[in-house]
């Protein structure tokens, strides 16, 4: 009796491992890691994480362009994969002042379209994606429109987040409204400005 009880017992806990193991193998690679009782609660963690910068005309705003979706959340600690795809093939020349946010700072791996980058002429910049309290600065080009078809710029980077709290990430290229391009759409959340939560 005792030990069929057993069996039985024995029986569940398999099914129960095997389901908590299909269920870690959905997730990330870094999830198999909980499967062990014993994991340590500061496992590496990689996050992918993807934003889309869309046109004023594409969301029916016209010189409103907006990084979407405005607030992205990741775990303390962990590093972010980003993609940002850029549908913008406008430009929003950087100013002799603001000249350095044309270099990337902070991340890794930064390549666009598959080009490794780590500056590009003031000129150039479309938009950026910048974490000022970070350090995290990356320079976005245009999306190129040559073959006349729409594929947005892919623009890949990674890079490890050291705090936590909620941080403003901003676009710093003047591509709003106003006499000097910071109104509007850069100065307004969700469209050019945003929330970088680490928690
Ligand atoms: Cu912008």
């Amino acid at each position: 009796m005792n030990r069929t009880k057993g069996q039985r017992w024995a029986v569940v806990a398999a099914g129960a491992l095997a389901a908590g193991g299909a269920i870690a193998a959905c997730g990330s690679a870094s999830a198999s890691s909980s499967s062990t009782t014993a994991a340590p609660k500061a496992a590496p963690v990689v996050v992918h994480e993807a934003m889309t910068i869309l046109t004023g005309g594409m969301i029916h705003d016209p010189g409103w362009p907006a990084i979407v979706p405005g607030s992205v959340t990741v775990p303390a600690g962990s590093t972010v994969d980003m993609t940002i795809y850029n549908y913008d093939d406008g430009t929003a020349p950087l100013p002799t002042s603001l000249a350095n946010y044309a270099k990337a700072t902070g991340v890794t791996n930064l390549t666009e379209n598959g080009t490794a980058v780590s500056s590009m002429d003031p000129s150039a910049v479309s938009h950026t994606f910048t974490i000022p309290a970070l350090g995290v600065n990356v320079p976005i080009g245009v999306m190129p429109t040559a073959t006349g078809v729409k594929n947005p710029l892919v623009v890949q980077f990674s890079f490890k987040v050291t705090k936590t709290g909620s941080f403003e990430w901003q676009c710093m290229a003047p591509c709003g409204s106003g006499s000097d391009g910071m109104e509007g759409a850069m100065a307004t959340d969700n469209f050019m400005k945003g929330t970088f939560t680490v928690a």
